[in-house]
């Protein structure tokens, strides 16, 4: 990687990536591209151009120009927002990624696509997903997925391009809020506990999803686009992840900090029965054997610095 194009720039990944990549490559040589404008170290730490992902003409005029060898494919819909509009979220999803491809076909760029825990559904083994089994998800969010993963496959064999994924698990962060996801709550909730000193989850006790902190999934996005093309058996995406808990997992590891903490539950139908066809968790040995993949924080580790973090925040804030 070294001149890089990252879509959806301002979403929850993109905000932390861009000014991760630009640490590491250089800020001339990661572009920032989003539908909008906004303040911010994303659109002024370094080049940023308006572009709408399915709007090939400018995509592969912002390649030539800024000479691109990699895209970062981010832009997107999340999964529970898919469900209100599912014709928007097939245009923008799979439609935006098939041009991100073209336009990375045309130039020659190495392309990396997001997939998530959502391109597994009800019929994939619940527990220790493997790498390679049946995908049958039940969310348009999860099905674009799907395709997006089969697109990559079917681009690297015919066309030679060097695609590399991730099955992105619920990511939690602090620099910016998640819109519009089934895992968003577990973002919501440090939030809250700080803010409230309790949290509503939408998501019933007993349901457990994969995770993982950000820093971690910035360190993977990296690792993988470097790593030796040679060891890589799996072009479509990577499973990984950092962790898998459920509500009241992530409750009680909140509670070793903030001992008032209380948890109560109002169960919202659309995001649990989402919740309810993803796994429990992914077996990552694929990702472990053909790229070192090696997340640094469990549970209670990101606990603590999210906590940390949100803190010095809102002390900033108040300043
Ligand atoms: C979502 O909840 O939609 C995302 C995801 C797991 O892909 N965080």
């Amino acid at each position: 990687m070294k001149r890089i194009l990252v879509t959806g720039s301002n979403g929850q990944i993109g905000c932390e990536l861009v000014p991760y990549l630009r640490k590491i490559y250089g800020a001339d040589n990661v572009l920032a591209t989003a539908r909008s404008k906004k303040p911010g170290p994303v659109s002024e730490g370094g080049p940023f151009e308006l572009l709408e992902v399915r709007d090939g003409k400018t995509f592969s005029k912002l390649m030539s120009d800024y000479k691109i060898d990699t895209v970062i494919h981010l832009a997107g819909i999340l999964s529970a927002r898919g469900e209100n509009n599912p014709q928007e979220s097939w245009d923008i999803n799979a439609g935006g990624c098939f041009t991100a491809l073209e336009c990375a076909r045309e130039h020659g760029a190495a392309f990396f696509f997001p997939s998530s825990i959502a391109a597994f559904g009800p019929s994939a083994p619940a527990d220790n997903t493997p790498q390679v089994t049946i995908q049958r998800p039940t969310t348009i969010y999860g099905i674009a997925k799907v395709t997006g993963e089969l697109l990559c496959d079917y681009y690297h064999l015919k066309f030679g391009l060097d695609t590399r994924g991730l099955r992105f698990p619920g990511l939690i962060s602090y620099e910016a809020p998640p819109g519009g996801g089934t895992t968003d709550y577990a973002v919501h909730i440090y939030y809250e506990a700080l803010s409230k000193g309790k949290y509503t989850s939408y998501i019933a006790p007993g349901t457990y999803m994969d995770m993982m902190y950000m820093p971690d999934a910035l360190e993977a996005v990296v690792q993988l686009m470097e790593a030796d093309p040679k060891r890589l058996e799996n072009r479509n995406a990577y499973n990984i992840s950092g962790m898998s808990f459920a509500p009241e997992d992530i409750a009680a590891s909140i509670k070793k900090l903030i001992p008032s903490f209380e948890i109560d539950y109002d169960v919202d139908p659309d995001r649990q029965a989402i919740a309810d066809s993803w796994p429990n968790s992914l077996d990552c040995s694929a990702a472990v054997e053909e790229w070192d993949f090696s997340p640094r924080y469990d549970l209670d580790s990101m606990t603590k610095d999210m906590l940390e973090k949100l803190k010095s925040r809102t002390q900033e804030c108040a300043r």
